[in-house]
């Protein structure tokens, strides 16, 4: 039974960064109604309505993945390990970007695969063989003709952006070689619900990965988990390691049970949880409106740090506007000069004089805060301060 829990109101599509601010509309589509539900049998969190992937991943896709030293420093470790651990005759990346992690991989032995041509032209030009096409079983079957079996299969924040799980696993076990590893990695459950980060649900974000509820997705395809690595990625991520249930060329991990079990002891199997969750949320939007207040009243500006899709849901659902957050910094070319979805909050480039007369930055990429600190040391010493919602509303 899916059973609804959570309540995030009417919001636009996350990434959509308008040139012009303007009214949008539910019956154009611009508008939708973010729900986030609880199948109480596969275990799996998911957000009810979903909008059609062409709307969300095309041509015009802003978010690039090399924006943070810190995703790239993780893509950088990640790269030797896979090397070291699987030694893959041939790579396979689902959800390439602008090739942040396979950059750090052969051009000889790397296939990407990324329907936002914008970003696919990146891998292309540095001479990736890059699909500029949306993953399912057609491609599958398109790549096996011409390279045949993969021995790893790799998904950064990807697999949870599309609708149809059924379709991406059986696409991937068409694929995958006998004892071939996918691995996956996307924010995880716990850490969401932990730390209150209800600007995890978005529109991308079908579903959010708990280990409980993925074990339970691939076991229907022949497929187990043999080990899960705990990172700090965008708040709190969970690596997941899949092979063949018939390879045992790899032993399972303690991790997979460790982690299956933390995540039951916390009640992620439970619907009462989700519903506590709902009233964290409900507290913590309330906390920050009037934290927010509170510094306008005193006539102080405050700036957004980083002009993220998480920031979409909390301005939307917090109904924060112009008046309280002056505009929005970022380093990302395609965001800048645009609005912030569904509000009248320009956003800025970003300079390193950007802080004068900024009294608090309201951290939008909460998720790189100690990328960020180190960056903005000068304003922090000068008094500057900022504001963060997770894991619950303060000033640091
Ligand atoms: P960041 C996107 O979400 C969308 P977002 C997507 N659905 C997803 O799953 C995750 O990424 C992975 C800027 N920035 O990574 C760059 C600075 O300006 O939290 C980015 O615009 N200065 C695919 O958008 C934004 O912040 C900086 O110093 O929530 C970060 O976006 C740093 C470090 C970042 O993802």
């Amino acid at each position: 039974m899916i059973k609804t829990f959570l309540d995030l109101g009417a919001q636009p599509l996350a990434n959509q960064y308008l040139k012009k601010p303007k009214k949008l509309s539910k019956k154009k589509g611009e508008l939708y109604n973010l729900k986030v539900c609880f199948d109480t049998k596969s275990k799996l969190v998911s957000i009810s309505k979903k909008i059609p992937v062409t709307k969300m991943f095309n041509s015009s896709y802003p978010y690039k993945s090399s924006m943070s030293k810190t995703m790239l420093k993780s893509f950088k470790n990640l790269a030797v390990n896979i090397k070291k651990r699987f030694n893959p005759k041939l790579f396979l990346e689902i959800g390439s970007n602008d090739g942040a992690l396979i950059k750090n991989f052969n051009l000889k032995n790397s296939i990407c695969v990324e329907p936002c041509s914008n970003l696919a032209k990146i891998t292309k030009k540095e001479g990736y063989f890059t699909y500029a096409k949306y993953w399912n079983f057609s491609l599958s079957n398109t790549i096996k003709k011409k390279f045949n079996y993969i021995d790893v299969i790799y998904a950064a924040n990807t697999l949870t952006h599309i609708a149809n799980l059924n379709d991406v696993f059986r696409s991937i076990t068409n694929i995958l070689s006998k004892n071939g590893v996918l691995i996956i990695e996307d924010p995880s459950l716990l850490e969401c619900i932990k730390k209150t980060s209800y600007d995890q649900f978005y529109n991308e974000h079908i579903y959010v990965f708990s280990a409980l509820a993925l074990r339970n997705v691939i076991n229907k395809f022949g497929l187990e988990l043999f080990d899960i690595e705990k990172i700090n990625t965008h708040g709190g991520s969970l690596r997941y390691f899949i092979k063949r249930k018939n390879n045992k060329n790899f032993n399972i991990s303690k991790n997979v049970s460790s982690q299956i079990n933390t995540e039951v002891k916390f009640g992620l199997n439970k619907f009462s949880t989700y519903k506590r969750f709902e009233k964290t949320t409900r507290e913590s939007k309330r906390k920050l409106i009037f934290l927010l207040n509170k510094i306008k009243r005193k006539n102080k500006t405050i700036v957004g740090y980083g002009a993220t899709a998480k920031a979409t849901t909390i301005l939307n659902y917090c109904n924060i506007n112009e008046k309280t957050i002056d505009f929005f910094v970022d380093t990302t070319p395609d965001k800048i000069n645009r609005f912030m979805p569904g509000k009248k909050i320009r956003i800025k480039k970003y300079n390193k004089n950007i802080y004068k007369n900024i009294d608090y930055f309201f951290l939008g990429a909460w998720n790189f805060k100690n990328e960020i600190f180190k960056k903005e040391k000068k304003f922090i010493k000068k008094g500057g301060k900022f504001i963060v919602h997770v894991p619950s509303p303060k000033i640091i």
